[in-house]
């Protein structure tokens, strides 16, 4: 058993949609120690502040949630700062935390880690079988190296840092630029500010045919949380032979152009939704296989139409402040 309230918890990257949210989920399973550190007390691109930050404070749990995201035009625009960013935070947490000697540490990855044409559901030993997605290959190379690093220091040095691969999130707490956002919280943004304002149209990227897999942000916590809480036996067991990663996810999917319905009838638009073709589809489907999670006694609970209820209600009440 893990005494919750005595174990000290580090989440990097608490203010952003997954660590705000696991902060939420862990206080309310009743963990009292949470450390955090706002990015002005705590560069993580800065290795050295890092190392102090974690040699001051004695840390049980490391929650690696900090990471540059962003949608297909963003990723697309700013390769060079995914790439960039993403290795460096990667490299001093999980770096710091192993001269610290935190033995339990939990990176969190991203689905865009397999290849473009993976078979799907995609398997979590489909990493490294093909080429990956143009739109997002520096982002997803960060991600692979993520793991790995996580991977070589559980070889080299017995430590238990784990990795967990989402699926698309959405939630509270979204980035819900117009350009550089997500699917979901763009489309929410558009079609509300459609309704608003009276307009006839809307316009989403792309086809409309490519299909993508859609977990709420606070199934995301409760499954980061399950997996870190595993005793290390059953891990050991569930991710052989590579010690490695577990898919997160819930196992189904839909088309953008489904999605687009849905987005308008919980937004309240009726007018027209038309396909730009001028902006990339990205990836044609990227589903997860999530039976090794299952496995692991976890499952999504969280249904889309449900899930975008509420993160639209969320964005209507924090219009203004949602980050953009
Ligand atoms: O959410 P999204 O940017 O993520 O796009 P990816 C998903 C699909 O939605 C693409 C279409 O086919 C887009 O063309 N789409 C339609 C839109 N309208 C819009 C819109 O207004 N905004 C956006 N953003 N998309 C990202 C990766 O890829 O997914 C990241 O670039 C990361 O690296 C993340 O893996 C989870 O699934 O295409």
């Amino acid at each position: 058993m893990i005494a919750r309230a005595t174990t000290r918890v580090f989440v990097a990257g608490h203010r952003g949609m997954v660590g705000s949210a696991l902060v939420r989920h862990l206080q309310a399973l009743g963990y009292e120690d949470i450390l955090t550190a706002t990015r002005s007390e705590l560069d993580l691109t800065d290795q050295a502040a890092v190392q102090a930050f974690f040699r001051r404070h004695p840390i049980d749990q490391v929650y690696l949630a900090a990471a540059k995201v962003g949608g297909i035009h963003a990723n697309n625009t700013y390769p060079a700062d995914f790439i960039h960013d993403n290795l460096l935070i990667q490299a001093n947490v999980i770096g710091a935390a192993h001269r610290a000697g935190v033995r339990k540490l939990l990176f969190l990855g991203s689905s865009c880690i397999y290849p473009k044409l993976a078979p799907q559901p995609m398997r979590e030993d489909a990493l490294l079988t093909g080429t990956l997605e143009a739109t997002n290959e520096p982002y997803a190379i960060a991600k692979i190296a993520g793991i790995k690093l996580c991977e070589s220091y559980n070889r080299q040095h017995g430590r238990d840092y784990r990795s967990v691969m989402p699926t698309n999130l959405y939630g509270p707490h979204d980035n819900y630029h117009p350009d550089n956002s997500h699917v979901i919280p763009a489309l929410l943004r558009r079609f509300h500010e459609a309704v608003q304002g009276g307009e006839p149209e809307v316009a989403v990227w792309g086809s409309g045919r490519p299909m993508r897999e859609f977990l709420h942000v606070d199934d995301m916590a409760s499954a980061c949380v399950h997996v870190m809480e595993l005793d290390e036996a059953t891990w050991r067991a569930a991710t052989q032979p590579m010690l490695s990663h577990v898919n997160v996810g819930t196992g189904q999917d839909c088309t953008i152009r489904e999605l687009a319905e849905t987005v308008a009838r919980v937004t309240g638009f009726e007018g027209r939704v038309v396909f730009d073709a001028s902006k990339p589809d990205g990836t044609p489907r990227k589903l997860l296989d999530v039976s090794r999670l299952r496995g692991l006694g976890w499952e999504a609970s969280i249904g889309l139409d449900e899930g975008l209820r509420d993160a639209y209600a969320w964005f209507r009440a924090n219009a203004q402040q949602a980050r953009a």
